[in-house]
């Protein structure tokens, strides 16, 4: 069974995200989701969900091509969760072209397109606007 791994936030879970899910389920059999915690958004990036990690959770697992969602509490789990679900292969954005090039020693990297036209920051910018 080839294992497939990808890690982001998915708040206000959108289109561009399944995208992503989808392909990278594409690249294997099992897919993990690992969902950053709301400390880890807030800490680490400065991201303040709408939606909380438990909700976020929820949503993710909804979505057919996903088979386990773990949380993310920290960037350095990436090669100890890679070791221990023994994944083949690594996913993320184009966002991130070359941040996790250091996994290549343990497993695949890939980096795909992201979906251009959405994204949660746009998402609550034209949400906003509409509230004003
Ligand atoms: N994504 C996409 N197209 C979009 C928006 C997002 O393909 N229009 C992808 C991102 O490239 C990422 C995933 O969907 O692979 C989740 O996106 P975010 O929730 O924004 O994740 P991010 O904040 O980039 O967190 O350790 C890695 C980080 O946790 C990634």
């Amino acid at each position: 069974m080839k294992k497939v791994i990808t890690y982001g936030t998915f708040d206000l879970l959108h289109y561009g995200h399944v995208n992503l899910l989808q392909r990278a389920k594409a690249l294997g059999d099992y897919l993990i989701v690992a969902i950053s915690t709301d400390e880890f958004n807030w800490n680490e990036k400065q991201k303040k969900c709408y939606f909380s990690y438990e909700e976020r959770k929820r949503l993710v697992e909804a979505i057919r091509y996903v088979d386990l969602v773990i949380p993310e509490e920290a960037w350095d789990q990436k090669i100890q969760d890679v070791k221990e679900f023994k994944v083949d292969t690594f996913v993320i954005g184009d966002d991130w072209t070359g941040k996790f090039d250091f996994l290549k020693d343990y497993c695949e990297v890939v980096y795909l397109p992201r979906t251009p036209e959405i994204s949660t920051t746009q998402i609550k910018a034209e949400l906003g606007g509409k509230n004003k």
